[in-house]
C-alpha cells in the first residue's frame, strides 16, 4: 500500500480546468434544451480579456486554454485551415492567431486547436493537399507563440465528417507537432476514439514521446457523447490515471492539462461539473493506491494475476473517505455536492439571470 502522506499530496497538486461551454445551453443536433440561471454576458462572458484575467483572479481562479473556433462559420462549410480557398484559410488563419492575442491579455498558457475539417466523399479534395494546408497554417501559429505558450492540437475519428477527417488520430497530431516544435503537443480527448480503442496505450505512448499536452475528460457510450467523465467506464479513466501517475505526470510541472470537455443537456451544469472533478480525483486516488512495488514484482516475476490484483484491487478501494479528508484539510467541504446544494447558488442565479440571451451551443 502507499503512503497516504504522499498519495494525499499529490492529489493536492492535481489541477482540474474547466470549460466554459459546460456552463452554456448545449444538446444534440436534434434540440438544445435551455436551462434557468445560464450565463449570458461573459462576466456571466468577455470582450476585455485582461480585465476578465484580473477579475478571474479576484475570484480565486485561473483561465485557461484558449479553445479556437474555426467550426461555426458559413465560411467553413468546407473546411477551415484546410479549405481548398485561400480566403477562407487565411480567415481562420487570422482567428487563431487572435486567439494567441487573447493568450497573452490572459495569460493562458495553452491554445487548444481542433478543427472540423475533413471531407466526406472520396474525391471531394486531395487528402495530402489538404495536409500540406493544416501544415502551413499551424506552422504560422506556431511562429507567433510566446515562449511559454503552447498549442494542443487535438484529434477526432470523425464528425462532422465522415469520409476523411484531416486530424483524425493521434499519429497524425503527433507527427504535425513534431514538425513543429516542442510547443506543440498532442490532446486526447477521451471521447474521441473508436470503440474499444486503448486510450491508455496511447497516453503511454505521448508520455514516452514527451508530447502529451493535456486531456479533454468525458466519457462516450458511442461516439463524441461528452458525457461526464468516469460515468461511462471508470475503469478506463483509472487505467488512464495509472499511466499518467505512473510517469510522474500529475503536478503541474508536468506540463500535462487535465481539462474537462463535456455538454450538460438533460442535467444540471453546476453539480454536473462538480461530479466530473469529483470523478476524476477518484479515479485518480485510485490510481495512486496502486501498490507500484508490488505490481513491479509480480510484473518482472511474470505473474500475471498478481500483477491484475495489484491493479484491480487499488480500483477496488472506497477513495471517497480519503478524499473528504483531503478537502477537510485544505479547508473545503468535505461533500462538494451537498455544499452546492446549501450554498443556494443555483436558486440565485436562476432569480438573477432573468432575460437576455443565454449563451448557447448553436442556437
Ligand atoms: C470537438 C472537440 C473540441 C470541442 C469541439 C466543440 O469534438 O471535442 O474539443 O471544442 O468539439
Ligand atoms: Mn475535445
Amino acid at each position: 500500500m502507499r503512503d497516504l502522506t504522499a498519495v494525499k499530496a499529490a492529489l493536492k497538486e492535481h489541477e482540474i480546468e474547466l470549460p466554459s461551454w459546460a456552463f452554456g445551453n448545449s444538446g444534440t443536433r436534434f434540440k438544445v434544451f435551455g436551462q434557468p440561471g445560464v450565463p449570458r454576458t461573459p462576466w456571466e462572458k468577455a470582450d476585455d480579456y485582461a480585465a476578465l484575467a484580473r477579475h478571474a483572479g479576484d475570484l480565486g481562479i485561473r483561465i485557461g486554454a484558449v479553445n479556437a473556433n474555426v467550426f461555426q462559420d458559413e465560411d467553413y462549410k468546407l473546411g477551415s485551415v484546410c479549405n481548398p480557398d485561400p480566403r477562407v484559410r487565411k480567415k481562420a488563419i487570422a482567428h487563431l492567431l487572435e486567439c494567441v492575442d487573447v493568450m497573452d491579455a490572459t495569460g493562458s498558457r495553452d491554445l487548444k486547436l481542433w478543427f472540423a475539417d475533413g471531407t466526406n466523399y472520396p474525391g471531394q479534395d486531395d487528402i495530402r493537399a489538404r495536409q500540406d494546408r493544416l501544415a502551413e497554417a499551424l506552422a504560422t501559429v506556431y511562429a507567433r507563440l510566446g515562449g511559454d505558450q503552447r498549442m494542443l492540437l487535438e484529434y477526432k475519428l470523425f464528425e462532422p465528417s465522415f469520409y476523411t477527417t484531416d486530424v483524425p488520430d493521434w499519429g497524425t497530431s503527433l507527427l504535425h507537432c513534431q514538425a513543429l516544435g516542442p510547443k506543440a503537443q498532442v490532446v486526447v480527448d477521451t471521447g474521441h476514439h473508436a470503440p474499444g480503442t486503448n486510450i491508455e496505450f496511447i497516453v503511454a505512448m505521448l508520455l514516452r514521446a514527451g508530447r502529451l499536452g493535456g486531456f479533454d475528460f468525458n466519457s462516450r457510450f458511442y461516439a463524441d457523447d461528452d458525457l461526464m467523465v468516469g460515468a461511462a467506464d471508470p475503469f478506463q479513466l483509472f487505467r488512464i490515471m495509472h499511466e499518467v501517475a505512473g510517469a510522474d505526470a500529475l503536478k503541474p510541472a508536468a506540463g500535462i492539462a487535465f481539462m474537462l470537455d463535456q455538454c450538460h443537456n438533460i442535467e444540471p451544469k453546476i453539480p454536473a461539473q462538480i461530479r466530473s472533478v469529483m470523478n476524476v480525483q477518484e479515479a485518480t486516488a485510485k490510481a495512486l493506491l496502486i501498490d507500484a512495488d508490488a505490481l513491479a514484482t509480480a510484473q518482472l516475476a511474470g505473474d500475471v494475476l498478481g500483477a491484475n490484483a495489484a491493479m484491480t484491487d487499488a480500483f477496488s478501494t472506497d477513495v471517497r473517505p480519503l478524499l473528504a479528508e483531503l478537502r477537510e484539510e485544505t479547508g473545503l467541504d468535505p461533500d462538494p455536492l451537498s455544499a452546492y446544494a446549501r450554498s443556494g447558488y443555483g436558486e440565485k442565479i436562476i432569480a438573477e439571470r432573468v432575460g437576455g440571451t443565454p449563451a448557447s451551443w448553436g442556437s
